[in-house]
């Protein structure tokens, strides 16, 4: 009698778990990694970092040190080492930048906009280099902007919107080329931004803060001098990406305006992002934003944080909709990044969150329903086994 109450409660537990899983993904929150009492977590950036294949983390902390944190065999394990001190907030991207193969790197440093970069030169050591000084804040991000397969670094200045790019020769070093100049402006992403044209060829999309979004196409290699206002959105845009928003197969533009609203770009046909669309209000300036496929159902979902601590997720559904969902919230604390990667052994993408707290907390996938129904009838098995 005992066992076949187990038996029916585990039933139940498994419909429980199915029928659940239907509404809202469910995640497991690890909190992975804390700085020291009163410092912040500045960026994070995710790939790997000492060549064992599985991602890992690099760590910008707000005095200025750099850490990465490398991914163990358990879920939620990270072991954690000290790399360099800069001084000042620091951003961080992970990204071959040397062009042997192997991930490297990237570092802003906030307080003089300085690019600064950790080579990796062995399982896990690095070697350090000052790339060039910008004089004031910057942005970056990285991306091939030359269509020869290795990744260059995009800088925007934030006080006059001076946009250059660093295409990397292939042996460590940089050639420097000044694209435009925006004003003031803060927002930038790259992307193959016209499915027409050869996948090779990425664009660079800046958002001002007077509110004009612009696409810069690239022509021949490395070129680009043809620039198109995309849309006003009459006041600051703090946050852009690129991605597949309607599951066309063609990059369309995600834009954060400054008092939370959140905007697409639906890229119609080649150089034509005609299609406006107001995906949703957050009522809060978005301080965080990260786009990638958090769910892996092969659209692209996007994480933000909001400036009162929440943490919104936003899964793209069939037909360009997006299923709302929060994650958390960190009331009084500024959530800085957000990074969106396979940070288990399951295969499966994770959310990683920098917090102004020092914390970094993961959020990964609970098994999907298939895998809870296996894991489950292996222990009906082994009640009925038990019970004759
Ligand atoms: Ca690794
Ligand atoms: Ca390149
Ligand atoms: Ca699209
Ligand atoms: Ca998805």
């Amino acid at each position: 009698m005992k066992k076949q109450r187990k038996f029916v409660s585990l039933v139940l537990v498994i419909l429980t778990l199915l029928s659940g899983s239907c509404m809202a993904l469910d995640f497991q929150k690890y909190n992975v990694f804390n700085t020291d009492s009163g410092v912040g977590i500045s960026s994070l950036s995710i790939g790997d970092l000492n060549r064992d294949g599985s991602s890992d983390m690099a760590l910008g902390w707000s005095n200025g040190q750099l850490w990465r944190l490398s991914q163990t065999g358990t879920r939620g394990v990270f072991t954690g080492n000290w790399i360099q001190t800069l001084g000042a907030p620091i951003g961080v991207n992970v990204a071959d930048i040397s062009g042997d193969g192997y991930n490297d790197i990237e570092i802003t440093r906030n307080s003089d906009g300085s690019l600064h970069r950790q080579y990796s030169t062995g399982s896990d050591t690095f070697g350090y280099a000052l790339i060039a000084n910008n004089g004031s804040m910057i942005t970056t991000v990285l991306g091939d902007l030359n269509q020869n397969g290795k990744t260059d670094i995009a800088v925007l200045r934030a006080a006059d919107g001076a946009l250059s790019m660093r295409t990397q020769n292939g042996t460590g070093g940089f050639s420097y080329t000044l694209l435009g100049n925006y004003g003031a402006a803060s927002a930038l992403a790259i992307g193959h931004m016209d499915a027409t044209r050869d996948p090779l060829v990425t664009d660079v999309v800046v958002g001002r803060d007077s509110g004009s979004l612009y696409v810069r196409y690239q022509g021949a290699a490395g070129n680009f001098t043809n620039q198109k206002l995309i849309a006003e959105f009459g006041q600051k845009i703090t946050q852009v990406g690129t991605g597949d928003l309607n599951a066309d197969g063609k990059n369309d533009v995600l834009v954060a305006r400054l008092d939370g609203s959140i905007y697409e770009q639906i890229q119609v046909g080649s150089q034509d992002f005609s299609t406006q669309n107001l995906i949703m209000n957050v009522g809060q300036e978005v301080k965080s934003l990260a786009l990638g496929d958090l769910d892996n159902d092969g659209l692209i979902d996007f994480v933000l944080g909001r400036a009162d601590g929440s943490l919104l997720a936003e899964f793209q559904r069939a037909g360009g909709t997006f299923d709302h969902q929060v994650l958390s919230i960190y009331a009084g604390t500024t959530i800085t990044s957000l990074g969106i990667g396979a940070l288990d052994g399951s295969g499966r993408n994770a959310l990683a969150v920098g917090l102004s707290t020092g914390a970094v907390d993961i959020y990964y996938q609970i098994p999907e329903p298939a895998t809870i129904a296996l894991l489950a009838l292996g222990g009906v098995a082994m009640i009925r086994r038990g019970s004759k």
